[in-house]
């Protein structure tokens, strides 16, 4: 039993085979000429979920213009191939979840924000919209899998929202959770997940200019399965802390836990930078694939984002900047 229990959260290992096989296939089809249509037959590509945002209130507000300080460095990864290989557990421990996650009810959507705060709030997610300057910003994504991809995301500075909440002086750390919904979200009845789902980050982290609230991607409001209606983008750290689908902001004295380390602390930590030089103990992040092409590239300190965040962990210790 335990034995079954772990391997289920030891999937990141499993997932870099199951992803090569998946790139393997693709780039089999497309040099066999017909991938188009046996994709297409087989579900691997799957564009009617493209569409499937046209219901958003918000779509009106899309697309907005490009910030170009951020540029991704290489070129886009396919809207289809970002939009149908996915990892949120709520809906499936596999990359596959697209289909599954069309279930997520994204309107009506609140968000509370609360703990130390002047005022705890709670807002309806098209106020907050309303409220916030929109931008399109291309970030490189790296997932701790040793996947990556780059995308075109929409939405507003983390820093406004952070604005909005008025943090109290005691507060130093922002808390982010998903939504909790086992009917609608079957992975959340596999009892032995901490869920919600929970993600943090230090205030100095949360204010950083490069740290991004996600409301859009590719110009559109943003997909199901990428995290509607709310995610979060800090293209400089592994991809597991980019929560999605957010509910609740709490602002912390204490550093919070996250889903992950709560699971298997010696290998997803709080800080969680990408580093090419920390092995995660069971498989190198020297380099990445490439979901675009399927070619292996290096990994940048810190994702190739080192001039905007390395003053963050300036007073850090070195264990400290590697590992976390
Ligand atoms: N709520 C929630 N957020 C999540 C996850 C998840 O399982 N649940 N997976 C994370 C991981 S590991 C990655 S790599 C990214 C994937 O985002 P994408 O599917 O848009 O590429 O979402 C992150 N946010
Ligand atoms: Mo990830």
């Amino acid at each position: 039993m335990l034995i079954k229990i772990r391997k289920s959260w030891e999937l990141p290992e499993s997932e870099v085979l199951s992803e090569q096989s998946y790139l393997g296939r693709r780039d089999i089809l497309k040099s066999m000429g017909i991938g188009g249509l046996i994709a297409a037959a087989s579900g691997m590509v799957a564009p009617r979920f493209a569409g499937a945002t046209t219901s958003d209130p918000s779509a009106h507000l899309y697309p907005v213009p490009r910030n170009e300080a951020y540029v991704g460095g290489r070129p886009l990864t396919p809207e289809d191939v970002a939009t149908t290989y996915n990892n949120f557990y709520e809906f499936g421990s596999h990359k596959n979840i697209a289909k599954a996650a069309q279930a997520l009810k994204i309107r009506p959507w609140t968000v509370q924000i609360d703990g130390l705060v002047e005022k705890e709030q709670t807002l309806d997610v098209d106020d907050l919209l309303s409220r916030m300057q929109l931008e399109e910003r291309v970030y490189r994504h790296r997932c701790v899998e040793a996947w990556s991809m780059v995308v075109p995301w929409t939405g507003f500075a983390l820093k406004d929202l952070v604005k909005l909440a008025a943090p109290t002086s005691k507060a130093k750390y922002l808390v982010m959770q998903t939504f909790e919904d086992k009917e609608v979200a079957s992975g959340q009845k596999q009892f032995w997940y901490p869920w919600p789902y929970t993600e943090g980050l230090t205030l100095e982290e949360a204010t950083n200019d490069l740290a991004f609230m996600v409301t859009g991607l590719y110009g559109k409001p943003l997909p199901k399965q990428s995290g509607a209606p709310l995610r979060l983008a800090v293209p400089w750290k592994y991809g597991f802390k980019q929560i999605k689908s957010i509910v609740r902001f709490t602002f912390t004295e204490e550093r919070p836990k996250s889903f992950w380390e709560e699971l298997n602390a010696n290998e997803y930590g709080f800080w969680a930078n990408v580093n090419p030089e920390v092995r995660h103990p069971r498989w190198t992040q020297a380099t990445e694939r490439d979901l675009r092409t399927g070619e292996r590239i290096p990994t940048q300190m810190y994702n190739g984002y080192t001039d905007q965040v390395a003053d963050l962990y300036k007073d850090l210790g070195k264990r400290e900047i590697l590992f976390r």
